[in-house]
């Protein structure tokens, strides 16, 4: 079922590598003109505009873009007590990890009487998009609205595409999840409407206010993509979501049952997905592919997940060593990368490049996408080289405080007055020596 690429005897460089690995191509850039007329239209006629596309896209108009508070109360205690249970199982987690993480401020002594502090301090008002449609996700809302508040971000508002089967409100599963996290300012928006919406903010057919927000986060499709990618600066935006891949380092020590299983299950995602499997094992790709042939044809998204493992962005590919397939998984940079080899621990820490690193034979994706604590909103298409998941940092700016006494400054005022000369930049250095009339020295 799935290519095969032979690489064993010679792995190619890195850059040979990221052009020969399977990979889906998305092209933002040809979303954005269709995108910039929403955008546009937003600016200059707020909520109307949004409304108008609304009907348009998601084929349902809401009296009211911003969902009443009872209305997202009541799809919580409408929700399944099961699926509740395990939704608060999946925010204490994520709760326990993130707070863990959250970044403390350091002050450093450069010299007696001067510091520098790194401050960390939370973006005021934060946009979280949760996806409607075919991908109902309320898991990532958690994974968006978690780190926000560990990170103590003030306002939280979360946009999700209203739907026709639910009288124009967001699933009611994303807005139970928004209640369970104590979200209680939810739009019913989409797409780049949306996104243009919290950047330019607007008022609602009842007056209500939508403020404008710094920085927009979550997963969404391709004209989400493009809309957040074209009102980048106005706005913050995460990592540019593509299709999810996953990729399995595998040794003869796997079990091809747990591989398949996890090559299929974020297949499941989208026809677009990636699994790519690294092995040194033929044996095991065999077996991998002979399993995935039954899990395809048993499992409920058949069509989906068959176009998604049989796409030229899925496939195996065939290595001599483990060390060989370490070079191949970090050049492929995999949003998430499993190992299931002998010693998976130590093959793991050698990991240079992957959004998430799943180790060993109990750590399957799925259960990061729910239940591990850790974040699922995580870089794709090849950023995990040089960009980082979602996390409390996410949402946090770093400001500097300089901090130097009058002593403190005397004591490098020459060096200062050497550079700025050196840039012919003199009146840099004078603000200095003005305050040195007698000199510094
Ligand atoms: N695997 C997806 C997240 C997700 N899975 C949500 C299920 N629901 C991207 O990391
Ligand atoms: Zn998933």
């Amino acid at each position: 079922m799935l290519n095969r690429i032979d690489l064993r005897g010679r792995v190619p460089s890195a850059t040979e590598l990221r052009a020969t690995l399977p990979r889906a191509e998305i092209d933002v850039d040809a979303a954005l003109h269709q995108v910039r007329p929403v955008v546009d239209a937003v600016r200059e006629r707020g909520v109307e505009a949004v409304l108008e596309y609304t009907e348009k896209f998601d084929r349902v108009r809401p009296s009211s873009v911003r969902v009443p508070r009872e209305e997202i109360q009541s799809a919580l205690t409408r929700l399944d007590p099961a699926v509740r249970a395990a939704l608060e199982e999946s925010i204490a987690r994520a709760r326990t990890v993130h707070a863990d993480q959250r970044r403390a401020d350091v002050t450093t002594t450069v010299v007696e009487g001067g510091t520098v502090t790194e401050r960390w301090v939370p973006v005021e008002r934060v946009g979280l998009y949760a996806p409607g449609g075919l991908a109902v996700y309320p898991s990532s809302v958690v994974m968006n609205v978690v780190p926000a508040q560990v990170a103590g971000v003030g306002s939280l508002v979360l946009c999700s595409p209203p739907q026709a089967e639910f009288g124009g409100l967001p699933h009611p599963t994303t807005l139970a999840a928004a209640a369970l996290l104590g979200v209680d300012e939810v739009w019913a928006a989409g797409g780049a409407q949306a996104v243009a919406l919290l950047a330019y903010g607007g008022t609602d057919t009842d007056g209500a206010e939508m403020v404008p927000v710094d920085l927009v986060t979550g997963p969404g499709n391709i004209y989400l993509t493009a809309a957040k990618r074209l009102l980048r600066g106005l706005i913050g935006i995460d990592s540019e979501a593509g299709p999810t891949e996953i990729a399995i380092l595998a040794d003869e020590s796997a079990d091809p049952v747990h591989v398949a299983a996890d090559l299929v299950s974020q297949a499941e995602h989208d026809p677009l997905a990636a699994s790519v499997l690294v092995t040194t094992s033929e044996e095991l790709a065999d077996a991998v592919d002979r399993e995935l042939d039954q899990r395809v044809a048993a499992t409920k998204h058949t069509e989906r997940i068959g176009d998604a493992l049989r796409g030229r962005q899925s496939g195996t590919v065939l290595v001599s060593t483990v060390d060989d397939g370490l070079r191949v998984v970090d050049a492929y940079a995999a949003e998430h990368l499993e190992i299931q080899t002998a010693d998976s621990r130590a093959v793991a820490a050698r990991v240079r490049n992957a959004g998430a690193v799943f180790v060993g034979a109990y750590a399957p994706v799925s259960l990061g996408d729910y239940c591990a604590g850790s974040n699922h909103v995580l870089p794709t298409g090849g950023y995990a080289r040089h960009s980082s998941g979602l996390s409390v940092q996410s949402f946090l700016r770093g400001i500097h405080v300089i901090d130097y006494s009058e002593a403190a400054l005397r004591e490098v005022a020459g060096k200062v007055v050497s550079l700025a000369n050196a840039e012919d930049l003199p009146a840099h250095g004078e603000a200095v020596t003005a305050r040195f009339p007698g000199g510094a020295e």
